[in-house]
């Protein structure tokens, strides 16, 4: 059979040499052993990334179960939206290299929090507040580490809640406590966070002019979500001042009801 050129993988084959090379059993064993140990590593990793997809489900479904539950008993979402990503290979590998981290999946476990992320999108800041106590509430989960980036944002105007969450994720073999990276934020916390690492996150911007628009432009979306909290904090007041009052004339109808 013709075969075509250029094809390495075959011209290997079909070099004596190397084949006659091949017969040697100690040789073989030691291809074996390498290629058994290489196999080895692609499964640690992918059995990781697999239980981390796993407790990025079972995170994003307890958020939406909290989600629904507070519509019932408050008649209002307080998230908006949800997003989930696992962490590339290439972005795990240039995290772990920044940090000068030998990259095998044991460090990958141990040092990398965020191979699984979830993000969640809120309307008001006190949202994002009342699903980090609702999380907190849960018995199976853990908060490993908490940063907040809204009562203290970083130098370029980020601002989230950043928690890290300790899920048990139920396996076969038993339970492996995998880690969740959950960023909460605004609407308009988001809006800013995405159109800036478009422009200049790891881009290594150092135009100061442009840096301090971008802060700026944070802090414009910080004001106006305050804002947008008052008023709605100011409308539920005046709601429920509308509710008592309710109840209150109900009570006079009913009192008023003439005797028999
Ligand atoms: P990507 O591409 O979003 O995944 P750690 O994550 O804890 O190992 P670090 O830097 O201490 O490392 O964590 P930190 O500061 O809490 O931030 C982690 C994530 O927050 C980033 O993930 C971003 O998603 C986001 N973030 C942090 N700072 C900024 C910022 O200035 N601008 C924007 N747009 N996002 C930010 P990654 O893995 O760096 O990147």
């Amino acid at each position: 059979m013709e075969r075509p050129e250029g094809n390495t993988t075959l011209k290997v084959f079909e070099d004596t040499e190397i084949m006659d090379q091949l017969q040697d059993p100690r040789l073989m064993q030691m291809l074996l052993k390498g290629a058994n140990n290489v196999l080895d590593v692609m499964l640690d990793y992918k059995q990781l990334m697999f239980a981390a997809s796993a407790a990025m489900k079972i995170v994003k479904t307890k958020l939406e179960i909290l989600d629904t539950e507070f519509k019932m008993t408050h008649n209002r979402d307080p998230i908006h939206s949800i997003q989930t990503r696992l962490k590339s290979q290439a972005s795990i590998l240039e995290k772990m290299a920044k940090r000068g981290i030998e990259p095998t999946t044991e460090n990958m476990e141990r040092y990398v929090s965020d191979l699984a992320g979830v993000r969640v999108i809120c309307g008001y800041v006190d949202d994002i507040y009342t699903i980090e106590h609702l999380l907190a509430e849960q018995d199976d989960l853990e908060i490993l580490e908490r940063k907040d980036y809204i009562v203290s944002p970083k130098k370029s105007g980020y601002r989230s809640l950043h928690l890290i969450l300790q899920v048990p994720v139920f396996l076969p073999g038993g339970i492996r406590k995998t880690k969740v990276e959950v960023q909460l934020r605004t609407i308009g916390m988001d809006f800013w966070a995405a159109l800036e690492h478009e422009i200049r996150y790891k881009k290594n911007l150092d135009n100061e002019m442009l840096l301090k628009r971008l802060e700026s432009c944070a802090e414009v979306i910080a004001r106006t979500d305050q804002e947008m909290q008052s008023i709605r904090t100011e409308m539920e007041a005046h709601e429920n001042q509308q509710k008592d009052m309710e109840l209150i004339l109900e009570k006079l109808r009913r009192f008023d009801v003439p005797l028999p």
